[in-house]
């Protein structure tokens, strides 16, 4: 709004033209949602706790969860909130990438918080089942897929890493692809979601990324020169990076360690959805394995713990999983685990930004 409001003034105020830079609007949403995060932080963590949306722990876990219960869940609406005012504030709202964008966080947002309402405040044991919640999902995936596809000038090919020249064209097969991406995100980031300050780390850090895959993608000359796909208005999806990364801070800011809030299923399912929805545009949909590589171990931990489970008949690879816990169960302190993750989610991004170089 900021974007269409002062914009237009540069003719009689040149100082405006400022406003047109897609670099100066990203660098004011990324502050704008740090501090709607910041400022309203506290006061939304009131209102959780009135709302008695306290964590229940599950007395299987590690033992140092425990402690835990009854921290305000459902932290996820403030990132929501911070993102979305913050897009709504200095992206171009003409271009329909963004539209995309806050379909996808705000829908799995939805789908998230009607879990854990469902859990948290009327108490239901299990919120949505696992199935329901799947059904949703892949139906508003696969909705968010179309909606990239009937973009006239829409590439159907899929990028794959360090490979120029292997490029598959799926067609229509987008549709379903696109939804596993985004469905994949969404869980992955759910399951990492399990020690404070854990998902939202590479969840910034993969926002970050994808805020320089989104620049060069959408402009024309530095696509062309790193021969990279040109995706027609995809500079402007850099601002919703921004806003990502610095809600993203914000959020951190009461969730890290000790976490004073959670961010639920509101925040994992919709932060993962953001960061699949992100991979299709920017078409670097492959990438998001590494760019979010730590999500992808912590799925594949459990994948392998649960399938290894059942053919076993009850023995595990893992002290725990997803692998978080199998480092608590080894004795390492909470913090350790946190940063080290960190480490490695900050590692696997700048391997991912080495392939604008390397293919
Ligand atoms: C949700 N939720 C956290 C919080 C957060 C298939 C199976 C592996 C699934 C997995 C699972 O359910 N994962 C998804 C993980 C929970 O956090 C809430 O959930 C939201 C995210 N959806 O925002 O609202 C707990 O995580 C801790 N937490 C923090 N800080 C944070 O900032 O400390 C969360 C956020 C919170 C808090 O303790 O209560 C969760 O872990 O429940 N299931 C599991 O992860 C379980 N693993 C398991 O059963 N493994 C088995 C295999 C065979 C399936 C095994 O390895 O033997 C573990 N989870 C827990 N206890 N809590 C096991 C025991």
């Amino acid at each position: 709004m900021i974007y269409h409001l002062l914009y237009p003034l540069h003719t009689s105020i040149s100082a405006f033209n400022v406003f047109r830079y897609i670099t100066f609007r990203t660098i004011y949403a990324s502050l704008t949602a740090f501090f709607i995060c910041f400022i309203l932080g506290p006061w939304m963590i009131r209102q959780l706790a009135a709302l008695q949306v306290g964590q229940y722990v599950r007395d299987d876990g590690p033992e140092t969860h425990l402690k835990k219960a009854g921290t305000p869940t459902m932290g996820g609406c403030l990132i929501i909130v911070g993102v979305a005012a913050a897009t709504l504030l200095w992206a171009d709202l003409t271009n329909i990438y963004i539209w995309i964008l806050l379909l996808s966080l705000s829908g799995f947002g939805l789908i998230g918080f009607i879990d854990d309402y469902l859990m948290q405040v009327k108490k239901r044991s299990k919120g949505l089942t696992a199935r329901g919640k799947m059904t949703f999902q892949i139906l508003l995936a696969l909705g968010i897929g179309t909606l990239v596809l009937i973009r006239p000038d829409f590439d159907t090919h899929v990028t794959i890493p360090f490979l120029k020249k292997v490029s598959p064209d799926l067609g229509w097969w987008y549709v379903p692809f696109a939804a596993l991406v985004i469905v994949g995100a969404s869980n992955a980031v759910n399951l990492t979601d399990g020690l404070d300050g854990l998902a939202i780390g590479p969840t910034t850090v993969a926002a970050v990324t994808y805020m320089i895959f989104a620049y060069v993608a959408g402009h024309v000359k530095i696509a062309e020169y790193l021969q990279i796909n040109y995706v027609a208005g995809c500079g402007e999806v850099t601002i919703f990076c921004g806003a990502l990364a610095g809600a993203g801070l914000g959020f951190l800011w009461f969730n890290a360690y000790p976490a004073q809030v959670f961010m639920g299923d509101t925040g994992s399912l919709s932060l993962g959805a953001a960061l699949g929805a992100l991979a299709v545009i920017t078409k670097q949909e492959i990438l998001l394995v590494l760019v979010g590589g730590l999500f992808v171990i912590e799925a594949l931990s459990v994948i392998f713990q649960v399938s290894f489970f059942k053919v076993t008949k009850g023995k595990r690879i893992f002290r725990m999983a997803p692998l978080h816990h199998h480092f608590e169960l080894k004795g390492w302190p909470e913090p350790k685990v946190i940063v080290r993750f960190w480490i490695i989610a900050i590692a696997l991004a700048l391997v991912s930004m080495s392939t604008l170089k390397l293919r």
